[in-house]
């Protein structure tokens, strides 16, 4: 394929195509534009200059910014919409380009979907911007404000059949989730596309949707104004509201109110001039917020022997403008990735090709990447086999473990109560990724029913992976060596404080790992001087107080290992249960794998084991490896999975059911997919709640999974117990979950890749040889090299 080519958004209908350098939306997504002016300047403001972008944590506060005077001439309008000479809206949302609402009698609002559309491909803007028409018109006279707006994935068994051509293409239909103007009355609708004509509308009652950017951004505007946050702010000694941020959060559980408002929490922070480090200077307040009346509810302000707590005032900053004296350039010389004769990988529309690997590639709002028909190329028996039906990441719960008041209110679903795909940075080259980048858009909507792109939302490229194999003759020093490598199809969020790489790495040799890498800023909290951190928390500097908290993500697989009907199995390794000196084990050092059938959903709530390195393989017993006499296997190798520690019957432990296991295995059931379930912000999460069952209720079926199409959620993470090295911001922290082929192919499924002395590096040189090129000593230059033995 042509790198050089802009990728194609994943909607395959004509999509505006704006210049993403134009739309100065930086590294992250969420950062205001360079051309906004400060917002706000406080005491010891410096001058703003036109360069740094606030830290992405503040940028929430979009509709606090003041007008803006610049007009976006530049940006580049796609034909159809210069015919209606409107401009797509690059501020409202940073990082969106929010397409101006096609002309209802153009051509194009009323073409039907076209039909090389891939049924899994994500919406496009034309078919976003239909679907709210349709729905609007089959409201009216009610007005309504859209949740989401995406793809209803076709079930199951209609898309295999069309995948197998044995059947129709699926009709394409819609999913929004929908409230009545200015309440919390929520309404599923299903819209098909294809007819044209609303299909379903189901009203949902004691849920909440998904808090979106734009409902976030409530917070800090009526926050700023209420009465009694200007109190709490000037009890303080803080006067200029202008100076104090809100970030805004799911709120969890707030007894005092019901289903009957969707809440927000808003976590405030002082800054000293507009680009200042906010995480230095939390307040010892918190805001909870009707989303929907954009009332202040409450102001919930936090006394320590009847003190309030002095915000701390030290800065402490990571920006260039701060701390840019102390950068060494020099220190690192360049490293380039170059890959001259392009990339490995092809894209046919979004399914991607590469080194026998083939899959396609859609993206939601809520989901972020969802690969889906991931297979493989069996070398050994010359034909393309089924790994896994459809891979992503359904939810994540981040609770901290501060049992005092407010803090018990922490505890984020970022999947669920925020939206992987709402929250994606739109990436830039040799910012985010390094190399040759192939990246796609994601089409996503507003609460008005608008079509909104995020550019270069997904980032797909390889990376070299060190040794595939490796093996030297010592007697004669015959060696050979390959060189592994990634392909790797990547998003990041920006979650408030947060920032979360997705990393959907696969190698070589069939495996397929997802890498978390954890970075942004630690959410903290003011200290009265009669506190200390410990135990349940870290003093980062100075009066900041980082709580422990834990993340804990939630894969889910779909498996399709060699074929729909899988089981799983455990496997621990264990000492042979025979005595020391009996006839079976006379010298005491048989030892085995011990593998257990998960039968029942209930057995296949499952917790990890240290002690015995416990896997799991998702087998498929029809097909036996015709040497190893087993089923061909993926193994769940997933030994960072601590489990929550909020206690049994505590809120978090509640609504975080999913977490208290490292592995869940039920039956594949079309639109199951959320172990939180759909509706997670302000979830009780009490068993059996209609229109929010969880992955619980779906285990408490206790079905079999046995020989039958099932589902794996995987969860992992990591237990953060913050460092002060993690302050001002941290290193980003790596951690992941892989899946393994397991006696599933004949034999390394990999020697096909042509070993370094065949396939020559020339870029590899001596680091400090004078000649400076390919010296004498390469795999290159000799078959035979020194044994190093
Ligand atoms: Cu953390």
């Amino acid at each position: 394929m042509e790198m050089s080519r802009p990728a194609p958004a994943l909607a395959t209908d004509p999509d505006p195509d704006p210049d993403p350098a134009n739309t100065a939306s930086g590294c992250a997504r969420r950062r205001p534009h360079v051309d906004s002016a400060p917002a706000a300047t406080g005491s010891g403001a410096r001058p703003e200059k036109a360069t740094p972008a606030k830290p992405s944590g503040s940028s929430r506060s979009i509709s606090q910014q003041p007008t803006q005077t610049h007009t976006h001439t530049h940006i580049m309008a796609a034909p159809a919409i210069q015919q209606q000479q409107q401009l797509p809206d690059t501020t409202s949302i940073p990082g969106y380009i929010i397409l101006p609402d096609p002309d209802e009698n153009a051509p194009q609002a009323a073409a039907p979907p076209r039909a090389a559309v891939h049924p899994l491909d994500q919406l496009s803007a034309v078919e976003i911007t239909t679907t709210a028409r349709l729905i609007r018109e089959h409201a009216s006279p009610k007005q309504v404000k859209f949740n989401c707006i995406t793809l209803r994935e076709p079930k199951k068994n209609e898309y295999a059949a069309f995948r197998a051509r044995v059947g129709p293409r699926p009709e394409r239909r819609a999913f929004a989730i929908v409230l009545e103007q200015g309440t919390a009355n929520v309404a599923e609708v299903v819209v098909n596309l294809t007819q044209g004509r609303v299909e379903d509308w189901r009203a949902v009652s004691n849920v909440a949707p998904t808090l979106t950017l734009e409902d976030l951004d409530v917070m800090e505007r009526i926050a700023r104004k209420d009465p009694k946050v200007v109190e709490a702010c000037a009890e303080i000694g803080i006067t200029d509201m202008s100076t104090v941020y809100f970030d805004a959060w799911a709120i969890g559980i707030d007894r005092r109110w019901g289903f009957e408002r969707r809440l927000q929490q808003g976590l405030p922070y002082w800054r000293a001039s507009p680009n200042d480090n906010q995480y230095a200077h939390p307040l010892d307040f918190t805001v909870v917020a009707d989303t929907e009346t954009e009332e202040v509810l409450a102001v919930d302000v936090r006394r320590v022997n009847g003190e309030r707590t002095a915000v701390p005032r030290a800065p402490h900053n990571y920006l260039p403008e701060f701390v840019g004296d102390m950068y060494q350039p020099r220190r690192l010389k360049p490293i380039d990735i170059t890959q001259p004769e392009g990339v490995s990988f092809e894209m046919k529309g979004n399914e991607i090709h590469w080194a026998g690997y083939k899959m396609h590639i859609g993206f939601n709002y809520r989901e972020g990447i969802v690969l889906s028909d991931v297979r493989f190329d069996d070398p050994w028996q010359q034909r393309e086999r089924t790994l896994f039906n459809r891979i992503s990441v359904v939810e994540m719960v981040v609770p901290y473990g501060n049992p005092e008041p407010p803090h018990h209110r922490k505890h984020a679903f970022d999947v669920g109560e925020y939206g992987s795909g709402f929250m994606t940075n739109s990436l830039k080259l040799g910012c985010d990724c390094k190399g040759a980048i192939h990246y796609l858009d994601a089409v996503l909507s507003t609460n008005k029913g608008q079509a909104a792109i995020i550019k270069n939302a997904v980032c797909i490229h390889e990376e070299d992976n060190g040794l595939l194999y490796k093996h030297t003759d010592f007697r004669d020093a015959n060696v050979i060596s390959a060189r592994d490598r990634k392909l790797i199809i990547s998003q990041i969020i920006t979650a408030a404080n947060y920032e979360y790489g997705f990393y959907h790495t696969f190698t070589l040799d069939g495996t397929y790992k997802l890498e978390m890498k954890l970075t942004g800023m630690l959410n903290t909290y003011c200290m009265h001087p009669s506190e200390t951190a410990a135990p349940f928390g870290t003093e980062v500097a100075p009066g900041i107080n980082a709580h422990n908290h834990q993340h804990i993500f939630s894969l889910r697989i779909d498996p399709e290992v060699d074929g729909p009907n899988n089981s799983v199995i455990q496997s621990d390794a264990v000492p042979y249960e025979a005595e020391v000196g009996s006839a079976e084990n006379p010298y005491g050092n048989g030892f085995y794998c011990k593998k257990t059938p998960l039968r029942t959903a209930k057995e296949g709530a499952a917790v990890y084991c240290h002690e015995t390195s416990r896997a799991w393989d998702i087998v498929n017993p029809s097909h036996l490896n015709p040497s190893a006499k087993k089923p061909v296997a993926y193994k769940i190798i997933n030994n960072n999975c601590p489990a929550v520690l909020a206690k049994p019957g505590s809120t978090v432990w509640k609504r975080a059911a999913f977490a208290r296991k490292a592995l869940w295995v039920v039956p594949y059931r079309d639109y199951e997919i959320f172990p939180a379930g759909d509706y997670v912000c302000q979830s009780t999460g009490d068993e059996g709640w209609e229109n929010n069952l969880t992955v619980l209720d779906w285990a408490n079926r206790d079905e079999s999974i046995e020989n039958t199409d099932i589902v794996c959620y995987l969860q992992f993470g990591l237990t953060h117990f913050p460092r002060t090295e993690d302050f001002p911001i941290m290193p980003a922290e790596p951690v992941s979950v892989m899946l393994r082929a397991s006696n599933f192919f004949e034999k390394n499924p990999a020697l096909w890749v042509p070993p370094s002395q065949v396939k020559c590096d020339s870029s590899s040189r001596n680091a400090f040889s004078e000649a400076g090129g390919a010296a004498a000593g390469s795999c290159c230059s000799s078959k035979k090299l020194p044994s190093h033995l």
